[in-house]
Order: C-alpha cells, then structure tokens, then sequence
C-alpha cells in the first residue's frame, strides 16, 4: 500500500516535470526578437558597484546596428539610468536558425568574439547541446578584469576558447511572475596567459523567446558573478499587447488567438490582462476600453 502510493507520487511527479517542461522554441524569425522593444529588467547581481542591485535598467534588442569586422551586428543594449550602458552585438542568422554574438562591452571592458559565437540554436529544446569545437575562437579582451588578477594593462587575447551550450527546463519565480523557461547554459573555457578560466553564461528563455533572468559569471579560476538579471515587468504596457505604441486590432488578435486558455505561467505577450489565469471576455473588455490609446515609445 505505502509501496502503491509512492508510486503515485513518483508517476505524479513525473506527469508535472513533462508538462511544465513540453515546450520547444521555435526559431522566430526576425519579428521573434521584439526588436526595438524596451524590456525592463532588475539587477540581482553584479561585479561592478554593489548599490546597483535592485536597480532597474532598459534592455533593447536593436533596432540601430554597428559594423563589426564587415558584418552588421543589431547593437542591443543594457541601460541603468545614471550608471551607464552594456552593449552586446548580436546578429539573427536566418540561415542556421540561430543568434549569433559578436562582442560585449560595459564601462571600459570590451570583448571581441572572433568569429561570432552562436548563443542560441534553434529550436530549442530539452537536452539540446551544441559548441564551437569545429571552429577557432579567438577572444580579445580590453582592459579586462580578472578576479585575483585586476585590471590588466594592455589587451588579452585568448585562443581556442571552447564554448559548450547545454539546454535544460526550469520553472522560475522572478519578478514579472512565475515562468516555464528552457535554461541556456553556455560554458566558455579558455587559458588566457597560461591560467585555465572558466565563464559560464546562463540565458533562461521563457516559450515566447524572451530571457526572463541571464547571468553571467567566472567559476575559475575564482568564483565571480559579472552581472545577472531578471525581468522585472512582463508587459511595460498591459494593453498594448505588442509593444508598437497603439492599442489595436492586432492586440486584439492577440487575446482572441489564445481566447479560453488557462495561463498556468506567464506569456509574453501577456493575453491575461486582468492576471485571473484565463485568457477572457474580461481582456477583451479591457483591451477594449483602451482602444486607440497611443503611447509614446
Ligand atoms: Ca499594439
Ligand atoms: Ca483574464
């Protein structure tokens, strides 16, 4: 009997992890990326100046883009009002169903990634793995911290990193709410100036292929986190569903397209405006009475 309920329980288990976790990410395309469309996420974590955690900055994927080494790169950005910026270039390859990362750089620190790296390949799914092994990686580095080391003097240039991505489920809690994510983990090896390092790049991608939390950070030779972060509002406007400036038709579409669904996790965009866990006549309502309102962007 205690044997049978046991059992139960472990099939119970079972049951959930599959259904919380029964999702791939289809490759988007381009519209997919929410280009131009400013996310709001909250610092959890830092190497720069601690009182930035709790702050909030403005994530934007594009839409102006830089060239880099001949290529175009759409120039995403990481904004915290009175601390600067982080830039990452980033480029949609069409091609492979991929995106791929050319470079970051906060405050005086630059990375270059040669040739880009792919960070995401699609579609995602559990149990994905992919990595660069049949391509040299060079990175340089510009005046670039290392923890026990500090500020080196001139550039740092790394060969053959090895980058390994890794894909996993994991139900999160952050402050836009409770998310069903695919976990993008990304391991970069490399020996710059004869020291073995280790960084390990964490991206959880919610079903609608936004990052809901990323983080960054070294596990050797020490262990340090360069920045992490979470998405902190789902929505930055409840009505206008995708993010062009107006409440319309195509928002609309939005609620009707997933019209009588429960929503057990939160989706972006959100069609479960009033947050009772079912896409409703109450939305439709709501939507409704903002109908034409425009915002700035
Ligand atoms: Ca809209
Ligand atoms: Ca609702």
């Amino acid at each position: 009997m205690r044997l049978r309920s046991l059992l139960l329980v472990f099939i119970s288990i079972a049951l959930i992890g599959s259904l919380a976790s029964a999702f791939e990410v289809q490759f988007p395309g381009e519209a997919g990326f929410y280009i131009g469309k400013p996310m709001l996420y909250v610092i959890t974590g830092t190497a720069g100046d601690p009182a930035s955690i709790g702050q909030e900055g403005v994530y934007n994927f594009g839409p102006s883009k830089a060239t880099l080494d001949g290529a175009e790169y759409y120039d995403c950005s990481f904004t915290v009002e009175g601390s600067g910026r982080a830039h990452f270039y980033l480029s949609i390859d069409s091609a492979n169903n991929a995106l791929t990362q050319k470079g970051i750089t906060f405050g005086d620190t630059e990375l270059d990634i040669t040739p880009a790296i792919v960070t995401l390949k699609y579609p995602l799914a559990i149990g994905k793995k992919w990595d660069n092994k049949n391509t040299k990686t060079k990175l340089v580095a510009k005046n670039l911290v290392i923890p026990g080391l500090g500020k080196l003097p001139g550039d740092l240039s790394v060969d053959n990193v090895v980058a390994q991505a890794t894909v996993t489920s994991q139900t999160i809690k952050v402050p836009a709410g409770s998310f069903d994510t695919l976990l993008v983990e990304t391991t970069y090896t490399g020996s710059p100036l004869g020291i073995p390092m280790t960084l390990i790049q964490s991206t959880w991608m919610s079903e609608d292929n936004v990052p809901v939390k990323r983080s960054f950070e070294f596990t050797k030779p020490t262990k340090m986190m360069i920045y992490a972060m979470e998405l902190s509002e789902s929505n930055p406007d409840p009505y206008d569903l995708n993010w062009d400036g107006i409440v319309n038709v195509l928002d609309l579409m939005i609620i009707a397209k997933s019209y009588g669904q429960h929503i057990q996790y939160v989706r972006i965009p959100n069609p479960d405006i009033d947050g009772n866990g079912v896409v409703d006549m109450n939305d439709m309502e709501f939507l409704v009475a903002h109908f034409g309102k425009v915002y700035k962007k």
